[in-house]
């Protein structure tokens, strides 16, 4: 990392916060970022290609299940570690981290925190070294800010299950092996099923047409009378607030990866502004333009600040979701505000996917969406101080 970069990185001495063994890990995934994806993201953002050949390494890494015990495959680290993690996969892109977002916080979390023990044994270790990869299928196509009024049905059928029903909207959905299934029960339950992906009647659509996040893959899912053994139940699973825990987990590390995509975005534009000449001078030189780094590293620094103590209290066992609401959708914004600065910055360089800005701003659109939008956040928080529940 240059100089430079440093010094915006560590405005506030964030560093200075963290254990050693936090800033290895947050330094090893970013030598991971820098030399396999951030040369090739602007690429493979245009080609919407998502590269599995980095799975194996992420495996390697860590990056799957991180805060799982060791038993599980996972390396029990701590909530910041898992928070850095992501921070530097956001740095190569939004969808790097969504991949790995899907398969930690909410496929393997909701084996790890739902499931049997069998489950646990037979699926964890394997999702952690990446062997398999799964998604997670909450989302309908006219179920989204209301998961509740989920259509997708699970009908007792014998010692079994038979699930029916559409999914929209879902990270990894033609690249998984299970997906993670939210599905009414006869008593009109909201439970989770583990749905191997080559089931009879399962089948993935793979959706073509975004302008965000095409680096990930995004799918539709349908389930035609899919058979299920008893055994694919997530025993634990009961009622909505289920997958809202998975969630949980997942918008943490959005809090955290979108300082990740603010910082690769300031660190661009500060870089530019110090070589672009107009009028005879650098940009830098400009009082606008020193205006925009200003506002710039300020927001940067309150995300940092808010993904910090986030990840303490994670730490502490005393997280609240209310708490990772707000750090989710102020972090979210924050980044996406940034992005577009960064963009502005670049002038006309800074609508190319040769350059991060554009990119991280399109991604950041989703990012503000999904796991819960603005304005879903602003409700939770408000019911939160408020106590009236105003969805
Ligand atoms: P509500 O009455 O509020 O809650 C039902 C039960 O759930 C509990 N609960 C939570 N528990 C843990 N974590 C949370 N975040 C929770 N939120 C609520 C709640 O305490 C209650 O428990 P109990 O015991 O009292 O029954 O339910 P509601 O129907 O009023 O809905 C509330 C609302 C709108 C906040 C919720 O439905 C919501 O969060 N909607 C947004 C949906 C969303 O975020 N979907 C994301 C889909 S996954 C995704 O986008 C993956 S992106 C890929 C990537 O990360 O890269
Ligand atoms: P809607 O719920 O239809 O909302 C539309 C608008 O109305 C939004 O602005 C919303 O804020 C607003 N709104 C809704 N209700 C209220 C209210 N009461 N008051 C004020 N405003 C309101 N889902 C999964 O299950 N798994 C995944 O892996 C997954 N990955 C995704 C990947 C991508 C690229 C995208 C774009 C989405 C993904 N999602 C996934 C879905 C995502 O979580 C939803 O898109 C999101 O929760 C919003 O739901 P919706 O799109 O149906 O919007």
């Amino acid at each position: 990392m240059s100089e430079s970069h440093a010094i915006i990185e560590d405005f506030f001495g964030i560093s200075r916060e963290l254990r050693p063994e936090a800033i290895q890990v947050r330094d090893a995934v970013r030598r991971f970022v820098d030399e396999k994806v951030r040369p090739h993201s602007g690429r493979w953002w245009q080609e919407g290609v998502f590269p599995t050949e980095l799975i194996d390494d992420m495996g390697e890494l860590g990056l799957f299940g991180p805060t799982l015990p060791e038993e599980y495959g996972g390396s029990g680290a701590s909530g910041i570690v898992y928070g850095l993690m992501m921070q530097e996969l956001e740095r190569g892109d939004s969808g790097l981290r969504s991949f790995a977002s899907v398969q930690s916080g909410l496929a393997m979390y909701a084996i790890y925190r739902f499931g049997s023990e069998e489950q646990k044994r037979d699926y964890l270790p394997r999702m952690a070294r990446g062997e398999i990869i799964g998604c997670f299928g909450l989302t309908e196509p006219d179920a989204g800010s209301d998961p509740g009024a989920m259509r997708t049905s699970a009908r007792r059928r014998g010692s079994g299950y038979r699930i029916s029903g559409a999914k929209r909207w879902i990270t990894n959905g033609n690249l998984a092996h299970i997906a993670i299934v939210w599905a009414k029960d006869d008593d009109g339950v909201i439970r989770g099923f583990i749905v191997p992906t080559d089931s009879p009647g399962f089948t993935a659509r793979k959706i073509e047409t975004k302008a965000s996040m095409r680096m990930s893959v995004t799918s539709e899912l349908y389930l035609d009378n899919v058979e299920v053994g008893e055994d694919a139940l997530l025993p634990q699973s009961q009622g909505l607030g289920s997958p809202l825990g998975c969630l949980t987990q997942a918008r943490f590390g959005i809090a955290f990866g979108a300082v990740g995509a603010a910082l690769d975005c300031l660190e661009e534009a500060a870089a530019y502004a110090k070589t672009r000449i107009a009028f005879g001078r650098p940009i830098a030189a400009t009082q606008l333009v020193q205006e925009r780094v200003a506002d710039m590293v300020s927001r940067v620094v309150s995300m940092q600040l808010r993904a910090l103590q986030l990840g303490r209290l994670y730490d502490q066992g005393a997280l609240r979701y209310p708490q990772v609401s707000l750090a989710k959708r102020d972090n979210a914004r924050g980044a996406l505000e940034v992005a577009r600065m960064a963009r502005e910055i670049l002038g006309g360089n800074g609508i190319s996917t040769d350059y991060g800005p554009m990119r991280h701003a399109a991604n950041l659109e989703t990012v503000d969406t999904y796991e819960g939008t603005y304005e879903v956040h602003t409700l939770i928080i408000g019911r939160e101080i408020l106590g009236q529940n105003a969805f």
